[in-house]
């Protein structure tokens, strides 16, 4: 079984739970566990057949009696606790609860009283006006419903594609095996997971060879291919068996550049990189450029031509972008965001690096939510060759984490001051994760604010607020005393829309108050989000990549954070944690 079928049952449990009315603590532990297996990098049916139970329970979030019905579910393929519920509560049923509006008891009272247990059966009852007759139901309730339903939509059509760390494993088992056939020149991931987008369709791999034939055939016998979908003399596209698709395209090696330009897309960029191209007679493709005013042009061009080659070629990809009088353009600018403008002017900036960071503001320990001590933190921090590493555990506000009161956070303060003497090249930072409460407050006093290196405020609740109310909301926790606003747009991929904000007043509140703006490293987060980082650079704010980890190994999760402010165009003196300490320690006390 996949992780994320093991976390869909999870999840469903969750749900049933709830409906049941159980307690909280038992809903939160099947939902916490489920999201943790479904990010797991490693096949949960792995970590099984390594360390036994055992090591199943060592997973943040499994104890040992979700430990148990995994172990069961993937023995028998079947787990009777879940059989039990769904005696009564049938998994049919449960998607109703994935549409935005429709919570637990009223899927209940829909499935019992009309018998609902599907989207389309939910839509017709919606339309034929039949929902809100129903005892404590709202005159509008139809009208509710059928915007969820929109909403459900877009959310499925989102799932269907995954996120970076779904994608990274499998791109990553693929060139292995690829790797291992001793014809290989050189093979690389391409398309969107080259270009590191927040979400991926499909998997795109090239490979140089001289050999494509016999490549072609060795790939098709691949262990992880459920089913063949096509297959050429030089590519081959396959269903894996996670039912991920994968493109493979080969070239000779003198074409690997053009090859790799060509499949790393996006396709606007091409499409645009072709227009240009054209426009200045010069064909594009992945076998190279071609000059087009040398084949159509006049009897001493065409001498000329036949004399030397018409079509270039490149083995190398930067070569290409030079031939054509651009910059190099990195794989995350590629989005036709202006990126061949600035190439073709020599003006691209400098985006950050994967190795510029120093530190890392946005961890949590034991104190908190998080699994780890300051200590641990703190040798994973040194591992990482981090300069410095800020400790921010959640403040009192916060219903389900064990969040700090200020006394509490003080003395967490003294903790990490004790820890920070053991420690000679790492610099521990005191920071917070306070609450940006619905009206705009944070739950933490500025005194102790004042007292620690910096604060994050966040918003963790009242998420539907109307975008006057959000917005006034958010700018007057920036305003609070706050140094980073964290996840500011507060979206769960495929899960949470953002919140209703007017970006340009926060953008111009976070520059004038001087507070960056986070960028999440969380593969569901990853907010701030590329698109909208680039408009805040325009107003002059500042930026924090952060892992927000509550678990050791997010901190590793960092890259996809580097990546996001890559897309989104942020060089490193826009990104307040790729400064040196003392840099960054002024900036703080601004
Ligand atoms: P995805 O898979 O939806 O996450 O996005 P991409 O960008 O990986 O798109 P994909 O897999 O359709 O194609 C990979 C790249 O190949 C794409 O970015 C541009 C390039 N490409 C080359 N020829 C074509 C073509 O005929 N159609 C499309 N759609 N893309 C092409
Ligand atoms: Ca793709
Ligand atoms: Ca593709
Ligand atoms: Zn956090």
């Amino acid at each position: 079984m996949t992780n994320i079928e093991i976390a869909k049952i999870l999840s469903n449990i969750s749900t049933i739970l709830e409906i049941k009315g159980e307690s909280k603590f038992r809903v939160i532990a099947y939902s916490r566990a489920a999201e943790v297996i479904a990010n797991l990098t490693k096949d949960i049916e792995d970590v099984y057949k390594e360390g036994g139970i055992k090591a199943l329970e060592e997973v943040p979030g499994v104890g040992v009696s979700i430990a148990e019905k995994i172990e069961e579910l993937i023995k028998t393929g079947k787990m009777k606790y879940y059989k039990n519920l769904t005696k009564s509560f049938p998994e049919k049923m449960l998607i109703l609860t994935q549409v935005p509006g429709i919570g637990p008891k009223t899927a209940l009272v829909l499935y019992k009283k009309l018998h609902i247990d599907s989207i389309a059966k939910l839509q017709k009852a919606a339309t034929s006006g039949k929902i809100h007759k129903l005892p404590h139901f709202k005159e509008q309730a139809e009208q509710n419903i059928l915007r969820g339903i929109k909403q459900f939509g877009i959310r499925t059509k989102e799932r269907n594609r995954m996120v970076l760390t779904a994608a990274g494993p499998i791109a990553d088992e693929v060139l292995a095996y690829i790797k291992k056939f001793k014809e290989v020149k050189k093979c690389n991931a391409v398309g969107s997971l080259r270009r590191m987008k927040e979400t991926i369709g499909d998997i795109d791999v090239v490979v140089a060879t001289p050999n494509p034939k016999k490549m072609i055939e060795y790939f098709a016998k691949a262990p992880f291919v459920k089913n063949i979908l096509s297959k050429g003399d030089t590519k081959i596209s396959i269903t894996h068996k996670k039912n991920v698709r994968i493109d493979l395209e080969i070239l000779p090696e003198q074409d690997y550049g053009s090859l790799l330009q060509h499949f790393t897309g996006s396709k606007e960029h091409n499409v645009h990189l072709r227009t240009w191209a054209v426009e200045h007679k010069l064909s594009l493709s992945e076998y190279g450029i071609e000059d087009l005013s040398r084949k159509a042009g006049s009897a001493r061009l065409a001498r000329q031509a036949s004399g030397g080659k018409k079509r270039h070629h490149f083995s190398d990809e930067k070569k290409f972008y030079e031939f054509l009088g651009m910059q190099y353009i990195e794989p995350e600018l590629r989005e036709d965001r202006g990126e061949i403008e600035s190439a073709l002017a020599h003006k691209l900036p400098r985006i950050i690096g994967y190795n510029d960071l120093q530190g890392d503001l946005h961890c949590h320990t034991k104190t908190s939510d998080g699994t780890n001590t300051i200590a641990e933190l703190a040798q994973k921090a040194i591992s990482k060759k981090y300069k410095y590493l800020g400790i921010s555990d959640h403040t009192v506000g916060l219903g389900v984490a064990s969040g700090l009161s200020d006394k509490e956070i003080l003395k967490h303060k003294a903790e990490i001051q004790k820890a920070n003497k053991k420690f000679r090249n790492l610099k521990l930072l005191a920071g917070a994760e306070i609450n940006i409460t619905a009206s705009g407050k944070l739950d933490l006093s500025l005194a102790t604010i004042k007292k620690l290196d910096y604060g994050i405020g966040s918003v963790h609740s009242a998420f539907n607020q109307d975008e006057a109310i959000m917005t006034r909301r958010i700018i007057a926790g920036i305003k609070s005393g706050i140094k980073i606003l964290g996840h500011p747009s507060g979206r769960l991929i495929g899960q949470r829309q953002a919140y209703n904000v007017d970006w340009t007043e926060i953008f111009k509140a976070c520059a004038k108050y001087k507070v960056a703006l986070e960028i999440n490293s969380f593969p569901e987060r990853l907010d701030l989000k590329d698109t909208l980082i680039k408009d805040a650079l325009a107003y002059g704010c500042k930026f924090c990549i952060d892992s927000d980890a509550h678990a050791l190994e997010h901190m590793d999760l960092i890259k996809y954070g580097i990546a996001t402010a890559r897309r989104g165009w942020a060089t490193k003196a826009d990104v307040i944690n790729s400064w040196e300490l003392d840099k960054l320690q002024k900036w703080l006390k601004l």
